[in-house]
């Protein structure tokens, strides 16, 4: 077993004013981010990627064991063997697989199983959960959280990408097992999601919705 070692916290406090107009200037940011499903072909460059990929895989996980893994698809080939395989999972969802119920909830967002979006963006970030991890003296060993590992880093990389300027859609075609096998990962890696990343198309329009005010998502006590 691997002994505890500690240093010095690197932290910044601010005074409350600036911690107020910070809180209020992120959030502000945040409001502005949509998801998006029409995208440009615009070439993104790779490095911005990289950045927030790393900002991503800063995310806390279990027992810090970083549960994830993500294939960064450009290649037109690929991301074309992608949309063939998600539009036929989807078009079983939207056919037959999905109660009215869930179609009802849907019909708001106008999606349907036609995914051009897979190969007009740049980049379709796929990202795997690991259920285990490889330890340095090889020995495998069981990740613990995975699912919330994986949200968070997902959170986080949603997050950087809008903030360096792109758009994202989180895509879920169900199931999505097809990743593996296109994308050539081991059985032992689950896909979570497709996150489809680059710039909007010139005509790019979001659903009208709303997001629930702090009083129905929040309770202080
Ligand atoms: N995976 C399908 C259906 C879908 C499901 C949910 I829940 C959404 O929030 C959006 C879509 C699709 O991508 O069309």
């Amino acid at each position: 077993m691997s002994v505890a070692k500690f240093q010095p916290l690197s932290f910044t406090e601010y005074p409350p004013e600036e911690m107020s107009r910070r809180a209020t200037d992120f959030r502000a940011h945040m409001q502005r981010r949509r998801t998006v499903r029409h995208f440009s072909d615009k070439p993104v460059p790779r490095e911005v990627i990289e950045e927030c990929l790393v900002t991503a895989g800063t995310a806390p996980s279990g027992a810090n064991f970083q549960p994830w893994h993500f294939v960064v698809v450009s290649d037109p080939k690929v991301k074309h063997e992608i949309r063939v395989a998600a539009e036929e999972e989807e078009k079983e969802f939207y056919q037959r697989k999905a109660p009215k119920e869930w179609l009802e909830a849907l019909a708001p967002l106008g999606t349907d199983e036609h995914k051009p979006f897979l190969e007009d963006a740049p980049y379709l970030i796929a990202i795997f959960g690991k259920n285990h991890s490889a330890l340095p003296d090889g020995r495998k060993v069981k990740n613990y959280y995975v699912h919330e590992s994986v949200g968070i880093a997902t959170g986080f990389l949603i997050a950087a990408i809008y903030n360096a300027g792109l758009v994202s859609l989180t895509h879920t075609p169900s199931p999505m097992g097809f990743l593996n096998t296109i994308l050539n990962r081991p059985s032992d890696e689950k896909p979570f999601l497709l996150l489809v990343t680059g710039f909007p198309a010139k005509d790019a329009d979001v659903p009208t919705i709303t997001k629930k005010p702090l009083n129905e998502i929040a309770t202080f006590i």
